[in-house]
Parts: C-alpha cells; sequence; structure tokens
C-alpha cells in the first residue's frame, strides 16, 4: 500500500511541530509549503534527518509551489499570521482571510479529494472561508480547536485531582475564543461526572469555575509567556488526533469546528460540537441536549461566530 501524503499548509511554528509528529508517528510522507524562500525545504531536509536517529521511514520535502500538494490525502493549514500579545483573534480577520483565498485556490486545484484541517485564527471565521475558497464538500473541511481547549481543560482537571490525564475526559463546545463553552457536566473522571466529583468533595464549585475560566483564557496564557507567537506543541498534536482518525478510519468522537446545516439550530456556519470523524470525513455530528444555562452560554458563543462570518462576508464578498 502506498504511503498516505500529508500537506502541511504554513511550515511555521505549529506546521514544523505537525511535520515531525507525521514522521515520528509514521502517518505518511509530507510536504510542507510555505512563502518563506528555504524555510519550508530546510524544515523538511533537518526533519529527514531527524529520522534514522528515531527510526521513522518518510519523505518529507519542502515547497512554494502549490503543485507540491499534489494528490495529498490529508491538508492541515496553519497558514497567515499568529496573535501578538494584546492582539484578539478577531484582529487577524482580515490578512487571513487573504491567506485563506489563495490556500482555498490550492486545495482546489491540487487536492480536491484531501481532508482539510484549518487551525488559523480567528478559527470559525477561517475554516468557514477555507471551505468556500476551495469549494470542498463541507464534511471533508473542518477546524481544530475543540480538540486543543478541551485536552487543555483536562489537564487542569487532572492536576486539580491528582488523577493521570488519561482518565480524564472533557466537553468543550462553541466557539474558539473567549465564548467557548467547557461543559462540566459532560466531563468526567473515569466516567465520573465532575459535578459528582464536587459532591465527593474533590473540588468546589469555585475551584471548577476558576479552571474554567483558564481553560477560557487558555491560548492567551501561552501567548502572555512566549511574547513573540502562540502556542504551537498542543495545537499541532490536537490536528494530528483528528488526521489519525481519518486516516486509519478510527471514528472517533473529537470536539471539531465542523458545518451546521440545521444542527443545534445553526445554518451554514462553522462551529465547535462533538463529531465523528472516520475515512468520509466529518461522519457524523452528535447533537446533544443542553439545559437552559449550556443552551444560552452556546448562543452568546454562537453569536459571536455570526459576527464574525458576517464580518468575513462583508470583507470578502467573493467568498459568499
Ligand atoms: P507561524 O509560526 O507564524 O506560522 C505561520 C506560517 O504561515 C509562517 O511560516 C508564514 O510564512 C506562513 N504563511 C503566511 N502567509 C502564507 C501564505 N499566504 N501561504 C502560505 N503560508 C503562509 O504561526 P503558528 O504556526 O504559530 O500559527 C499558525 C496559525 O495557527 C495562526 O493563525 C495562529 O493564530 C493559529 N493558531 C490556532 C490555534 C487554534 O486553536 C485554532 C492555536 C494556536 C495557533
Amino acid at each position: 500500500m502506498a504511503r498516505k501524503k500529508i500537506a502541511l499548509i504554513g511550515g511555521g511554528m505549529i506546521g514544523g511541530t505537525l511535520a515531525h509528529l507525521v514522521g515520528l508517528k509514521e502517518l505518511g510522507d509530507v510536504v510542507i509549503f510555505d512563502i518563506v524562500d528555504g524555510m519550508p525545504q530546510g524544515k523538511a531536509l533537518d526533519l529527514a534527518e531527524s529520522s534514522p536517529v528515531e527510526g521513522f521511514d518518510a519523505k518529507l520535502a519542502g515547497t512554494s509551489e502549490y503543485a507540491g500538494i499534489e494528490g495529498a490525502d490529508v491538508v492541515i493549514v496553519t497558514a497567515g499570521v499568529p496573535r501578538k500579545p494584546g492582539m484578539s483573534r478577531d484582529d487577524l480577520l482580515e490578512i487571513n482571510l487573504k491567506v485563506m483565498g489563495q490556500v482555498g485556490a490550492g486545495i482546489r486545484k491540487y487536492a480536491p479529494d484531501a481532508f482539510v484541517i484549518c487551525i488559523t485564527n480567528p478559527l470559525d471565521a477561517m475554516v468557514w472561508a477555507l471551505q468556500k475558497a476551495s469549494g470542498l464538500p463541507a464534511e471533508k473541511v473542518v477546524g481544530m480547536a475543540g480538540v486543543l481547549d478541551s485536552a487543555r481543560f483536562r489537564y487542569f482537571l487532572a492536576e486539580e485531582f491528582g488523577v493521570s490525564v488519561e482518565d480524564v475526559t472533557a466537553f468543550v463546545l462553541g466557539g474558539h475564543g473567549d465564548s467557548m463553552v467547557p461543559l462540566a457536566r459532560y466531563s468526567t473522571v473515569a466516567g465520573i461526572p465532575v459535578p459528582d466529583l464536587i459532591a465527593m468533595n474533590w473540588t468546589t464549585k469555585a475551584r471548577l469555575d476558576e479552571i474554567i475560566q483558564r481553560t477560557r483564557d487558555g491560548g492567551a496564557e501561552i501567548v502572555g509567556l512566549l511574547k513573540t507567537g502562540s502556542a504551537y506543541y498542543a495545537p499541532a498534536s490536537s490536528a494530528i488526533a483528528m488526521a489519525e482518525s481519518y486516516l486509519k478510519d478510527k471514528k472517533r468522537v473529537l470536539p471539531c469546528a465542523a458545518h451546521l446545516n440545521g444542527q443545534y439550530g445553526v445554518k451554514d456556519l462553522y462551529v465547535g460540537v462533538p463529531v465523528v470523524i472516520g475515512s468520509g470525513g466529518v461522519e457524523r455530528v452528535v447533537e446533544i441536549e443542553l439545559d437552559k444555562d449550556e443552551k444560552a452560554l452556546f448562543q452568546a458563543s454562537m453569536k459571536t461566530v455570526e459576527d464574525l462570518v458576517q464580518r468575513s462576508r462583508e470583507l470578502a464578498p467573493d467568498l459568499g
């Protein structure tokens, strides 16, 4: 069986980490595309030279031509500008919309059968723009945010409870950003819902609220520490989990920014919801019951996504 081909559009901090993970996990051959002269080629060669030591077999190449991504099975998009301290994800809207237009055209021409994962911020608007610009079926274009947001929630909960991260599941809905909705009652330790753990005195409601707020601010916390860019290790791991589920038809249930067409009362928007990812792409959107408070938070989050997409439509009317 021929190796799979994974194209990484954007070879910056996340792109380089993605290439490393694809190699270490032997998911396939890698092409890194970037507009910076020599950088994607340099990173690809450096990573290829690590393969004898790590013991993985993969071809790694860098390119600045879209033809290089031809026939890719998976395309992961990080092209654009990351947040600087004090900048909101929304500030990136205009510049990264133009980038999505170029990237979408490249995918449309050279990798129309790929499963496309968008990471570029502001995520919910960029994945929407990328789907429109590429013209790919909506179930083949998805945004990475929920896996990262829920990983942060899981990590903080595991620290709080003094248990393995492996035994903590967490649930985050809605847009990526300050309005995301971490759902405590669907978050568990070995199946025990977090509200029950409060009743068992494992933590308090006040501590849980602090953890939820820290999860919402998770991206900004890293930006504040790094000062020169945003998080890249955990975002890359999160996108790889999605790519792996597609490539291996694992049918994992992962929170992703998926195209909704009526589910959760939302039309033609990308929003963070649990989905099943298999060889068909997004094979199913899982629609859970929300209580009154959760619904209100979800709707507020939806409103911010809607506003962002509306502004995107105004800035790039050709996207539709
Ligand atoms: P960075 O290291 O700057 O890499 C971005 C790369 O994109 C650079 O190498 C650029 O040269 C390249 N690039 C710029 N314009 C183009 C273009 N037109 N075509 C191809 N390549 C181009 O950033 P990063 O890797 O740290 O982050 C990438 C993106 O991910 C940013 O938009 C971040 O805001 C976003 N991000 C999202 C999350 C989510 O959870 C959604 C988390 C972390 C970062």
